[in-house]
């Protein structure tokens, strides 16, 4: 596929998980019963990080999270997310210790940990990615409301997946739910109200 085409892809998939996203959130508002039955947003998991390390949700306790989906073959998307994520963190100057990004692969076919560690160098030293079995994936990324589908190109696949940035609580609970491509100063500032609201 073309760099033009897998752009177009991505803006196409972008499109439709926004729009998912606000049908969502306008059905959550009219109806709390049918929201409720969508359970909450996040949970446990068992995955490896990029130094082929094992590690569950309870690893990251005490830590406000920023968790990212995606895969490290995405053409605009992910790359997009997790500079805005560094960009943020930037912002938050000394609050930044209190926040660990996590991003998490919907690809672990190809996202291997070295593979993922090769990536995730490019971006904050405290920057940590995410991979496992096809099935703790599939499991996590349910937790989250991540819808994800390989699609066949020329060069072999991309994956489309919903884009979004959460923020959980020390605790391990959902805080807020960010659009991927929100400003960086923005999202550092929506996200240091709730370090300061959470008693820090
Ligand atoms: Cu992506």
């Amino acid at each position: 596929m073309t760099r033009i085409g897998a752009t177009l892809l991505c803006a196409a998939m972008l499109a439709t998980s926004t729009a998912a996203i606000h049908a969502q959130d306008s059905t959550a508002r009219k109806a709390p019963s049918e929201f409720a039955q969508s359970g909450p947003i996040g949970g446990t998991f068992i995955l490896v990080d990029q130094n082929g390390k094992t590690v569950t949700d309870e690893t990251y306790q005490g830590s406000f999270l920023l968790i990212a989906f995606g895969y490290t073959n995405c053409p605009d998307i992910c790359p997009t997310t997790l500079f805005n994520m560094e960009r943020a963190l930037d912002f938050l100057g000394a609050d930044a210790a209190k926040v660990r990004p996590l991003f998490i692969s919907v690809d672990p076919e190809r996202d291997t940990p070295a593979h993922l560690k090769e990536y995730m160098s490019s971006f904050g030293p405290t920057f940590v990615g995410l991979t496992g079995p096809a099935a703790h994936i599939a499991s996590v990324a349910a937790k989250y409301g991540i819808k994800y589908e390989k699609v066949a190109n020329s060069t072999g696949y991309s994956v489309d997946h919903t884009a979004a940035i959460f923020l959980m609580g020390p605790d391990g609970a959902f805080i807020e739910r960010f659009p991927h491509d929100l400003d960086p100063a923005e999202l550092a500032a929506r996200v240091r109200r709730h370090l300061h609201a959470n008693g820090g």
